[in-house]
């Protein structure tokens, strides 16, 4: 489907949606996400709904990707009311909310994943710092959560940054990672997630990245030749409600959805265990001459050497707020980390 065509279908779904919550304070909660069903995201969510279902009489009625349109069309819709829980992904986020771009701080979340799904539980940033900055756009932030190593698709080899010389990157739309693969040596390219196969298949971009997963369930694979991981970052998301509509809610209400929010957490952190290597090899199987490079310590080296750069970048685009919470969040890490 092109692009236009999704961005209509969204919006005329999203307007019959408007008039059906105007009529009635509906039973049915509406909760998107930028992932398909059986990605990621999708699991969590269908997770989040079976608990909710099951613990009240509500329903909740699921949009994946495309279905309201971009990222960005599900996260006006959320704000204004019409949906009553999104899923976005700081990568998008971060020019409604600048703080969130501290996971684009390359190498600053640890790469073991035990370690990393016990930040996410007991981070002081994420629980209670975070929650503040979403509810000034209003929307409550009910979790945050992993959904694997981003590993870089390419054209060619990257062995270190001169390898991206030249090299038209996609990134998610916020101007941090833009800082981040110009310091990595690339030319960064940000463009929503509905425009990256066609960019890639014509040529206008030569690279991308995302979590294993990702780059096998989209297919990535069939338009560039090479994955490179180099240990940067986790994909990290969120699932927020409309805070007005939570707002109304009884205190039970909000307990069993905070409780289904808890489940559908750790379910999707189990769920992870192992995926990120089976997915590498399920591309390899899929295209045996895909070139697969996870890099050593020392070609890591010059791309960790850009993270106080643009931690520096990071801290400069959100100032005193921003700085607090790097810092509580590099407290919460090395918390977890002892
Ligand atoms: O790169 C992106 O835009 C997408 N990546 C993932 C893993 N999830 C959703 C997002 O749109």
């Amino acid at each position: 489907m092109t692009n236009r065509k999704t961005a209509l279908l969204g919006t005329i779904a999203a307007a019959a949606l408007g008039a059906s919550a105007m009529m009635a304070q509906a039973d049915t909660w509406r909760y998107a996400f930028e992932e398909a069903m059986d990605e990621v995201q999708g699991k969590f969510a269908q997770k989040f709904k079976e608990e909710v279902e099951a613990n009240s009489d509500h329903t909740i009625q699921l949009f994946p990707f495309g279905t309201l349109g971009e990222s960005a069309d599900t996260m006006e819709q959320a704000q204004a009311g019409i949906l009553q829980f999104v899923d976005q992904s700081p990568g998008f986020t971060g020019s409604l909310i600048p703080e969130a771009q501290v996971f684009f701080v390359p190498y600053l979340l640890p790469q073991d994943t035990e370690e990393l799904g016990e930040f996410f539980r007991t981070s002081k940033a994420i629980n209670e710092m975070f929650p503040e900055l979403y509810a000034q756009q209003g929307l409550e932030l009910l979790t945050m959560f992993p959904e694997g190593e981003v590993c870089m698709t390419t054209q060619e080899p990257v062995h270190s940054p001169a390898d991206l010389n030249e090299v038209k990157f996609r990134v998610m739309t916020n101007p941090l990672l833009v800082e981040s693969y110009q310091a990595f040596g690339a030319t960064p390219t940000p463009l929503p997630w509905g425009e990256v196969y066609g960019a890639l298949q014509t040529g206008i971009i030569q690279g991308q990245e995302n979590p294993g997963f990702f780059l096998e369930s989209t297919k990535m694979y069939e338009v560039t030749d090479v994955i490179t991981c180099i240990g940067h970052n986790n994909f990290t998301t969120a699932v927020m409600a409309n805070k007005d509509f939570y707002d109304g809610l009884s205190e039970d209400e909000q307990q069993m959805i905070q409780n289904a929010t808890d489940v559908a957490f750790e379910y999707i952190l189990d769920y992870q265990s192992g995926l990120q290597e089976e997915a590498l090899a399920n591309i390899k199987e899929a295209k045996p001459e895909m070139e697969i490079n996870i890099l050593s310590e020392e070609e890591r080296q010059p791309f960790m050497e850009t993270a106080s750069e643009v931690e520096a970048a990071f801290i400069e685009m959100t100032g005193e707020s921003g700085k607090e919470i790097l810092e509580q969040m590099k407290a919460d890490l090395e918390a977890v980390a002892e």
